[in-house]
């Protein structure tokens, strides 16, 4: 059996199983003996490059490269998360460009081919994840690499109208086209991406593939999910502990509202804080009665915008319980710590409400882990975002355009005060696409439609 070859950007530590959510989860039933996981120590300083440090787990061998300084900067700050993050996420005032960035990026991609490719046995399939590593495949063709090469874009595509604002957004799209597959979360990132295929690069588009140069590449719809029946059962271990003991006894009987997110711009976290405000001033009736505890848990304090961000949301919690608090309530909990992940998922089983709102979001696992984790007996209601790619499987959920407060209020209102019968049956609808649509069933459709393609 052809061996596998996984590289991203991150590397997940080695030894470390319970690592922060991610790609380590989602990718772990594809991680058989003999696998190999390629890409970036983490570590900055000296030179990029090089030959890749060595280390193995389980059977599975983890190869990491330093990046220097100065690529760090260019490469990861700037041109990844300062210029491509924002613009897949419709961001294009936020989206900083500088051709020094875009030189940064091409280059470690170049390091991190020539770092890889004397890893590489001819037989290996190659799966590469996301924005960070879109010219990859051309720089491993050119390295002499004729495997296959599967790409998949965890993070939304945009349309052509959005891309071209992007100075480099053409040759990013026929980098794209250099591998044998490319993968997205939904059925519009993949038609917005065929789309730039056809007006940005010049392929000819047929329904599940683009030509470009007489090569073909497929384009396929794989949406990722979770471990949902080992999230479950995380969650019912979590109930009998004492920190959500203790968490319970702090809310009194009152109805717990709950949201972990990274502290990201896309999450749309001030736009729920101003919702969740907007219900305690048109439906006064839940003050006192609800809490909202919002985790956010800090991420890319390199980038300017994040720090900006940081600021923003201690100003607006704030405002919020400087507003409604009481002596003995207060409305808003809101911490910028990493929480452990079996207390997230104990806090989502203890939540009556799961307020899940990103402004544009390529999947959202915390929608699809806050269904996973409730009691079916009596389960909790999820408020989500019709902009996360979780929407278009989860229709159960009260869909929201996190872009309206008013909305979010609403929805939060209805969800407080649901009959039990709704709930369940909301749920119910929702329990199948996460419990089928599963992390292991993604990573083996992605692998399934990657071999079936014919040989270079
Ligand atoms: C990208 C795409 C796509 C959150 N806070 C803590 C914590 N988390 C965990 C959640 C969840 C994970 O982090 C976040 O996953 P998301 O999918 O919501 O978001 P991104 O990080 O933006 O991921 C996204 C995903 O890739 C996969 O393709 O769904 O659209 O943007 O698992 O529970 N985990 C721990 N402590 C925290 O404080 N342990």
């Amino acid at each position: 059996m052809a061996r596998l070859v996984i590289v991203s950007n991150r590397v997940p530590s080695v030894g470390r199983k319970g690592a922060a959510g991610g790609l380590a989860v989602a990718l772990r039933s594809a991680l058989r003996p003999g696998a190999l996981w390629f890409g970036w120590s983490g570590h900055t300083g000296g030179e990029t490059g090089g030959k890749p440090k060595l280390r193995e787990a389980n059977g599975v061998t983890f190869a990491t490269l330093d990046l220097s300084a100065e690529d760090h900067r260019r490469f990861y700050v700037g041109f990844a998360n300062g210029t491509l993050w924002p613009i897949f996420h419709l961001r294009t005032g936020l989206m900083r460009f500088a051709r020094e960035a875009l030189a940064g990026y091409l280059s470690v991609n170049k390091a991190f081919a020539a770092s890889l490719l004397p890893l590489l046995q001819p037989d290996d399939i190659v799966w590469v994840h996301d924005y960070h590593l879109m010219p990859l495949a051309q720089e491993l063709r050119l390295g002499g690499f004729n495997g296959p090469l599967g790409y998949f874009h965890h993070i939304p595509f945009v349309p052509p109208a959005v891309f071209q604002v992007l100075p480099p957004a053409a040759e990013l799209t026929r980098m794209l086209c250099a591998f044998d597959l490319v993968g997205f979360q939904t059925r519009r990132f993949a038609r917005d991406f065929t789309d730039c295929a056809r007006e940005l690069a010049g392929a000819a588009v047929e329904d599940e593939a683009v030509t470009l140069n007489g090569r073909r590449t497929g384009v396929g719809v794989f949406p990722i999910g979770i471990d949902a029946t080992a999230f479950a059962r995380m969650a019912v271990r979590a109930a009998d502990t004492d920190y959500i003991a203790r968490t319970r006894a702090s809310l009194s009987g009152r109805a717990l509202i709950f949201s972990a997110d990274r502290l990201d711009y896309s999450k749309g976290l001030p736009n729920r804080i101003e919702g969740f405000g907007r219900l305690l001033a048109r439906f006064p009736q839940h003050l006192r009665k609800a809490s909202f505890l919002q985790i956010a848990a800090r991420s890319r304090e390199e980038v300017e915008e994040y720090r900006a961000l940081r600021r923003e949301m201690d100003q607006a919690t704030g405002d919020i319980n400087g507003r409604f608090s009481d002596f003995d309530w207060v409305p808003l909990r809101y911490m910028t710590t990493t929480v452990q992940r079996p207390r997230i998922a104990g806090l989502f089983r203890l939540a009556r409400v799961g307020l899940v709102t990103p402004l544009q979001d390529g999947m959202n696992l915390v929608a699809k882990e806050f269904v996973a984790a409730q009691d079916p007996a009596d389960p909790g209601v999820l408020v989500l975002s019709r902009f996360a790619g979780a929407a278009e499987s989860l229709s159960e959920a009260l869909l929201v355009n996190p872009y309206d407060p008013d909305e979010i209020a609403e929805a939060l209102h209805a969800a407080l005060g649901m009959a039990p019968e709704e709930s369940r049956r909301r749920w119910e609808a929702m329990r199948a696409p996460v419990f089928e649509q599963t992390a292991a069933r993604y990573c083996a459709d992605f692998l399934a439609a990657l071999s079936r393609l014919p040989a270079r």
